[in-house]
């Protein structure tokens, strides 16, 4: 297999786009569609202040590479879990973070949850699952609690995630076989700020996990390799395995499923998200300030706050 560009030996063949590419060609061209999309989804310009979700992985790590050499002002957020799953997995993780940032003279912000709260994420989950449900839905809250309450403090104008093709792919299958039209309504490459939340935007949202794996490794990103302990099992792999096995039958049918769910969108297929702090009936938490449907605390506050 031949680069399209130069003809040299090609580094990766992208069969739902039908374009072999060389090692140099391919960063070339990952960096390319990634300012496109963020031109195309209207996510950001380049004197927008923008927070970066930085789990040590491969996404966000490409991701971040990305935008530093693109120009954007960033500063990455890392949130340490306190996860060990007798892989060190968050330590491992931060680290990774930590000597990417350091390499390439970026700003790494890190809330640690121990620190914050006195006890990590298992234990936090410990407290409020119920029988043996995994810690993941407490790990939602908290992370999107925390990224969202520090985009706001500190006025970001969006707050970036690094969601690729499959994960946005694997979500949409899962909220369409519920037919959540709630969910399916929220799964834009952008969500406008308002009510207290901020503009979340996913630039990542058309480029597929191999191709953002071949980047950190054609880049020599030293990442975190190992899945979260508590991945094994959910909901997301199963779709993700299952959505892999029809690419392989139907190359592009990942890709078409997410364009074409935009493109229903454009044509209002789904009632669009209202987000008017009195249409959702937020409050302010009388303790963080954070929006919430409850009277009184917000969820992370509740659930927080020492029994
Ligand atoms: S980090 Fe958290 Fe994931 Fe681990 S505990 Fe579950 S949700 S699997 S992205
Ligand atoms: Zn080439
Ligand atoms: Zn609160």
């Amino acid at each position: 297999m031949r680069c399209r560009k130069c003809g040299q030996r090609a580094a990766i063949n992208m069969r739902h786009h039908r374009l072999s590419l060389c090692s140099t060609h391919f960063k070339e061209w990952l960096i390319d569609q990634t300012q496109r999309f963020i031109e195309k989804y209207q996510m950001f310009t380049p004197s927008d202040r923008l927070l970066v979700a930085v789990s040590g992985g491969k996404d966000s790590l490409s991701l971040w590479d990305i935008l530093w050499r693109l120009g954007y002002q960033t500063v990455g957020l890392y949130i340490d879990l306190g996860i060990n799953g007798g892989i060190h997995y968050s330590a491992r993780s931060r680290q990774c973070a930590l000597q990417f940032a350091e390499e390439r003279g970026l700003e790494l912000d890190i809330y640690d949850l121990r620190s914050e709260i006195g006890r990590d994420l298992p234990d936090l989950a410990d407290e409020n699952r119920r029988g043996k449900e995994k810690p993941c839905s407490t790990c939602g809250l908290v992370k999107r609690y925390v990224m969202n309450r520090s985009a706001m403090k500190q006025g970001y104008d969006a707050l970036v995630t690094a969601h690729n093709l499959d994960d946005e792919a694997a979500i949409l299958l899962a909220n369409t076989l519920d037919w959540s039209l709630e969910h399916l309504s929220r799964g834009l490459p952008v969500m406008p700020a308002g009510a207290g939340f901020a503009k979340k935007v996913k630039p990542f949202c058309r480029i597929s996990e191999r191709e953002s794996a071949a980047y950190s490794i054609l880049r020599g990103i030293e990442y975190m390799e190992d899945e979260c302990p508590y991945s094994a099992g959910s909901k997301q792999l199963f779709f993700k395995h299952h959505l892999n096995e029809w690419e392989d039958e139907m190359p592009g049918v990942k890709l078409r499923f997410y364009k074409n769910y935009l493109k229903a969108m454009e044509a209002g297929a789904f009632p669009a998200r209202q987000d008017s702090a009195e249409i959702l009936s937020l409050q302010q938490c009388g303790v963080c300030g954070q929006p919430t449907t409850a009277d009184g605390l917000c969820v992370f506050c509740r659930m927080t706050a020492r029994k």
